[in-house]
């Protein structure tokens, strides 16, 4: 892709924009940045941008500066119905996002890991199994670090591990990964996407550039993700907890087993029991990440020896501490009612919840049976509490905390020991806090400075 002297648009001025904008410059493109935030907001950032001679548009999306152009490059934050996106698509003007742009210059092999829940802590235990297996591998994507920053580093044997949003598959046109997984496709970002029609076909996009030697990684137990096979030209191959399948992994008896063909032999990978993970949507996780690491090349032993050393991944269920006979649970990256349910249904009960933050068009009364069963008590935080509150009306007790503060002081009075107090807010964060990092790491503090 020649960029030299093309003059190029970047829309979103968060992390991958601004690793895009520098990027382009560095390849000789003429490039404009546009960000809805005004020059104040954006005073930290600006400076570096036009000592790079990137040109800066702040405080909204000019039209013109949009009709100007030979290629547009938006962020995954930013929507593609935005009126300015919207007219020039229609004009034919070439609109890509941040991980296009990057797999075209990325070198070596792509393995893509995206679902609705589970991707970070996927994608993370994968890079680390085949960087123990010494596989030559970095780790990118929405996990935090912007393909576009793995480009410098890449050489034709890495393995690029990166986890991709619906977000980002909305805006790609070639990007092709070797092995692609998709974990499960539960309902989240409705608000973005319009339905869960519309939700899943991004997902399965994942696939859409996938040949005949490539591999496609599915969940067996989840009907929408089993719908991308019909998409596919990849081999693919399964991950069951329930039961035995014929290419792929699953657990049998008390062990996790993959079978590399079909009619091949089921080869043992490793107990069960030394996952160290909370949940059984973390096996599930563990399954799919054996199938990849398997299919690039790491060994049984190896896999084995990485998964039992594997810590949980920040702000997912992660520990926090022991206060009085009480364990604290941060998991923060619950943006959705699915994870917020995997997270509750990973303890037997006497969970105190802490549920709210911007609401996502969920439906939170799928929640009731489960807290029905193991919750003691849910206390509501952010502007999405009074949803929350009706919808899962006498289902169990309900405390309108509103701040984070106030619902982990309510959470610890109340809870005894044996009791567990959860952060797993089935909502974004936006309404209170930077990001989901950010009200992790407020929960945390709170929670340490009980006494
Ligand atoms: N903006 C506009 N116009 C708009 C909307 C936003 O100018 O119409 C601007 C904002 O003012 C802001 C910038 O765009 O300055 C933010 O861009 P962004 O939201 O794309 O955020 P980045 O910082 O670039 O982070 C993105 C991903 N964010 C989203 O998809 C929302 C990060 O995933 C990812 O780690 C990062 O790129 C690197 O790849 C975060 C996320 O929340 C973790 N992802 C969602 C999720 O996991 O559920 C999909």
């Amino acid at each position: 892709m020649e960029l030299k002297n093309k003059r190029v648009l970047v829309v979103g001025l968060g992390k991958s924009g601004i690793a895009a904008a520098m990027f382009l410059r560095r390849q000789g493109a003429r490039v404009t940045v546009s960000d809805a935030r005004s020059a104040v907001a954006l005073a930290k950032e600006i400076p570096a941008l036009l000592d790079a001679g990137i040109m800066v548009e702040s405080g909204g999306h000019g039209l013109l500066t949009f009709r100007r152009q030979d290629l547009i490059v938006i962020s995954p934050g930013v929507p593609l119905d935005t009126p300015e996106v919207k007219q020039v698509i229609g004009y034919g003007m070439p609109v890509i996002g941040e991980l296009e742009l990057a797999s075209r210059f990325l070198k070596g092999r792509i393995v893509a890991i995206t679902g609705s829940n589970g991707k970070t802590t996927t994608t993370t235990l994968i890079g680390k199994i085949l960087q123990d297996a010494g596989l030559p591998t970095q780790v990118g994507g929405n996990i935090g670090t912007p393909v576009i920053d793995l480009i410098d580093q890449s050489t034709d044997k890495t393995l690029d591990v990166l986890e991709v949003s619906s977000f980002q598959l909305e805006t790609i046109e070639q990007f092709h990964p070797w092995i692609a997984l998709v974990l499960n496709i539960t309902p989240d970002h409705l608000d973005r996407h319009g339905s869960f029609d519309n939700y899943a076909a991004m997902k399965a996009r994942i696939t859409e550039n996938q040949q005949a030697g490539d591999y496609l990684i599915l969940n067996a137990e989840d009907k929408p993700t089993q719908m991308v096979a019909a998409k596919t030209k990849a081999q693919i191959f399964w991950f069951s907890p329930r039961r035995p399948i014929k290419q792929g992994t699953f657990v049998h008896g008390e062990s996790i087993m993959f079978i590399p063909s079909e009619g091949a032999k089921a080869e043992p990978i490793m107990p069960v029991a030394e996952i160290p993970l909370r949940g059984s949507h973390n096996v599930e996780n563990v399954l799919a990440a054996v199938c990849a690491a398997r299919l690039a090349g790491a060994s049984a032993e190896s896999i084995r020896a990485s998964v039992a050393r594997f810590k949980a991944v920040e702000h997912r269920l992660e520990f926090v501490r022991c206060l009085q006979g009480v364990d604290y649970f941060n998991d923060s990256k619950a943006t959705n009612v699915d994870a917020a349910m995997k997270a509750v249904a990973a303890f037997p009960g006497g969970v105190h919840l802490i549920l709210g933050g911007k609401d996502k068009d969920s439906d939170y009364s799928q929640m009731s049976e489960l807290l029905r069963e193991r919750a003691k008590a849910v206390y509501t935080i952010g502007s999405a509490a009074e949803k929350i509150e009706r919808q899962l009306n006498g289902v169990v007790k309900m405390v309108g905390a509103g701040t984070m503060d106030l619902a982990v002081r309510e959470a610890h009075k109340a809870a005894v020991p044996g009791d567990v107090v959860l952060l797993a807010p089935a909502c974004s964060s936006f309404d209170q806090f930077e990001n989901y990092e950010h009200r992790g790491r407020v929960f945390r503090q709170i929670v340490n400075e009980l006494s």
